[in-house]
């Protein structure tokens, strides 16, 4: 039978998050890398035209959240790291959803989309979301016991980790200074399944 498959760009925090979790979990998942930008026919798999996808025999899964669920669905036995769907999703949400805004601040400023002409809008897009980037980081830092929400690692450690990496390799910006985040994500970075999945220079 066909194996699954993850369609995934190099680049992809989202992606890596799912590539890390294959790995960790033992999955039987084959990574298919696609190259940016995705073609259009891409959207006749994701009506959004984004990776991850999970093509599996019965089902093609996106966003990302809920191709975690299924990846945790076809575990055996190995589940480090740790994931309770319904006690993490919140926090899982929040962190992929700053994701979301690290990743389109990332394109707005590379596709040289700063304000143009008057603004209408009020705020300057960036800004706002740099503010609620910060804004979740230091509500992380300030809750975090020890890992982000238990005396373990868990994929919203995971999370955290592959969109910071994200925006230190397309857009840097100054979040070291919260200790607890860093030593997670350094961590994380220096595991096997991160090492595996760092996206080519
Ligand atoms: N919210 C989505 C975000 C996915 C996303 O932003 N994917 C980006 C890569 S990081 C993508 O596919 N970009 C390709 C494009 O925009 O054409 C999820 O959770 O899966």
């Amino acid at each position: 039978m066909e194996s699954a498959k993850l369609y995934y760009l190099d680049v992809s925090p989202f992606a890596r998050v799912c590539r890390a979790l294959i790995y960790d979990w033992e999955i039987p998942v084959s990574p298919e890398r696609v190259e940016f930008p995705l073609p259009d026919s891409f959207f006749e798999l994701n009506p959004l035209g984004q990776v991850p996808v999970l093509e599996t025999v019965g089902e093609t899964i996106y966003p990302t959240q809920p191709i975690i669920d299924q990846l945790w669905a076809m575990t055996t036995g190995a589940n480090t790291p740790h994931y309770d769907p319904l006690a993490d999703r919140q926090m899982l949400q929040t962190i992929f959803t700053m994701g979301d805004m690290i990743v389109t601040s990332s394109q707005i400023v590379r596709s040289g989309l700063r304000p143009s002409g008057e603004n209408l809008l009020g705020f300057d897009m960036v800004e706002r979301h740099q503010k609620r980037i910060d804004n979740v980081l230091d509500m992380l830092e300030e809750n975090a016991p020890n890992w982000l929400l238990y005396d373990k690692v868990s994929v919203c450690d995971y999370a955290l980790a592959a969109v910071l990496l994200y925006a230190d390799f397309r857009r840097p910006f100054n979040w070291r200074h919260r200790e607890k985040l860093a030593g997670i994500v350094d961590h994380i970075a220096a595991s096997d399944s991160f090492g595996r999945t760092n996206p080519r220079p």
